[in-house]
């Protein structure tokens, strides 16, 4: 262990409240503050943060256990190395514990309110407040008895408001692209429909910086439990693994209460994270959801798998080479070939066992930024489309497989899929009636008929020749 637990009983005080606390922000976002409380002196001073779930009491329930100290497994090439991470002072669940969490979040001594809550917990539609959100009518409806993230946010800043406190930071750290203006975009929406002074103080007073997080967090399994209790000699019920990468670049447009010193401890504070957004979203993520949905269909289980693959990994290559990289608007001094040289080695760490099947969750949600961006730029540069398009047809035909297969569709549209899948007379049928949702395909970009064709034409070869060949034609053009 590089740290022992001898501090875990001293938590720092709660300045930072979380919302959507999953493995992810306990590898990442806690990592960062544990190793920033370890350079601050005096105890008052360091940063503690509140947990908020909003579905389930599993990590509530077995970190209160362990007085919410953990521990963070880095699974690099070099080996393992164990740390505890004793920031986390309290975790509640928003179902039961609603009056505690936003007492916690009007409290002056937190100065920050951070966001992973994944892009549905935007409770958005094409970057606008979704109204027809049960969630978001239920809040309009009870603002002091919110349900959803931006619901708590609006109910905490008008008790502040109100009591004369400043407001905190709005910290989105999705993967989304302007998480902060979407982020800023739907709580000012919904604060205008309870209370439209409110609107205007959040509007002048509230700050919501953008970020670019980074480091692959696979789910925590039993096997990582029990493997975890052989390096620390005991057992620990909430641990987190993650490889050694981290990267986290914010704005720096914090409000008047100020901000950690996040830079001291590795956040690169800048004034524009668009560039490295741009080439994070497209080139990891973006490979990271071809790896797990064409990985999937050719039976591969992880991402390692998957990039050892000779046909995907060719795939993966030509896919960065000919059509990502020439989208992205490149961040000064990163030299793009050498940034995907590193992808690569991360997906091939088999160390981090992470599931193609994980990925490939809430698949219509990472389209847009993920794969539809792209196509969009390379159609309006002359730039090759086709294998994105390979990515397209492949998703498609994953859920229609899936369904068929009796298996469940993790994915907020699921509902609507399956209509699509049931009402089809045949395969065109069913690509074009995908196509037409507005939500993920934007009407501008099916006007393309070349965009159509080609995933039409990519999805009836997955069919006649399978996944294999089709991976291997597409890494040839
Ligand atoms: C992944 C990301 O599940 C997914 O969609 O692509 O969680 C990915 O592992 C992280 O963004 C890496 O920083």
């Amino acid at each position: 262990m590089s740290q022992t637990a001898k501090d875990s009983r001293i938590k720092p005080p709660i300045r930072i409240v979380h919302l959507g606390i999953g493995a992810f922000f306990r590898a990442f976002g806690l990592a960062y503050l544990e190793r920033l409380n370890a350079t601050i002196a005096s105890p008052e001073q360091r940063y503690g943060v509140m947990g908020v779930s909003f579905r389930s009491a599993a990590v509530r329930d077995a970190l209160a256990a362990q007085d919410f100290t953990y521990t963070a497994l880095e699974r690099g090439k070099d080996g393992d190395i164990a740390r505890y991470i004793t920031s986390l002072c309290d975790v509640a669940l928003s179902t039961e514990e609603q009056a505690r969490i936003l007492a916690q979040m009007a409290d002056e001594a937190v100065s920050i309110v951070s966001l992973t809550i994944t892009e549905k917990g935007y409770c958005h539609h094409n970057g606008a407040l979704d109204l027809t959100h049960p969630a978001i009518a239920h809040d309009i409806a009870n603002p002091e008895d919110p349900i959803s993230a931006p619901g708590y946010i609006v109910a905490a800043l008008m008790m502040r408001r109100d009591a004369g406190i400043a407001p905190f930071t709005c910290l989105s750290c999705d993967n989304l692209s302007d998480n902060g203006r979407l982020l800023a975009h739907v709580v000012i929406e919904l604060a205008e429909r309870i209370d439209p002074e409110l609107a205007a103080w959040i509007k002048a007073e509230v700050r919501f910086p953008v970020t670019m997080i980074d480091r692959i967090v696979p789910a925590t399994t039993d096997a990582d439990r029990a493997h975890v209790a052989t390096i620390i000699g005991h057992e620990d019920h909430a641990p987190v693994i993650h490889e050694a990468f981290s990267q986290w670049v914010i704005e720096d447009d914090f409000g008047v209460l100020g901000r950690p010193d996040f830079g001291a401890v590795g956040a690169q504070m800048v004034a524009d994270v668009a560039p490295f957004e741009s080439m994070k979203l497209r080139c990891l993520n973006g490979s990271h959801t071809a790896l797990a949905i064409l990985g999937s269909l050719h039976g591969k289980a992880t991402v390692s798998d998957a990039i050892s693959d000779p046909a995907l990994s060719d795939f993966i290559d030509s896919l960065w080479h000919h059509e990502i990289c020439p989208s992205v608007d490149v961040p000064d001094g990163v030299e793009i070939a050498d940034y995907c040289q590193a992808l690569r080695d991360r997906y091939r760490n088999s160390a981090i066992v992470h599931h193609t099947a994980q990925i490939a969750n809430d698949t219509s949600k990472k389209l847009p930024p993920r794969i539809l961006a792209p196509i969009t730029d390379n159609l309006r540069a002359d730039r090759p489309i086709s294998s994105l398009c390979l990515i397209l047809a492949g998703w498609m035909f994953f859920v229609e497989s899936e369904y068929l297969s009796g298996h469940i569709i993790n994915d907020p549209m699921a509902d609507r899929f399956i209509a699509i899948i049931e009402a089809a007379i045949d395969d065109d049928a069913y690509v074009t009636a995908m196509l037409k949702i507005d939500s993920i395909f934007n009407a501008d970009l099916i006007r393309h008929d070349v965009v159509v064709k080609t995933i039409k034409s990519w999805y009836r070869q997955i069919e006649a020749d399978g996944i294999d060949a089709c991976l291997r034609i597409a890494a040839k053009e």
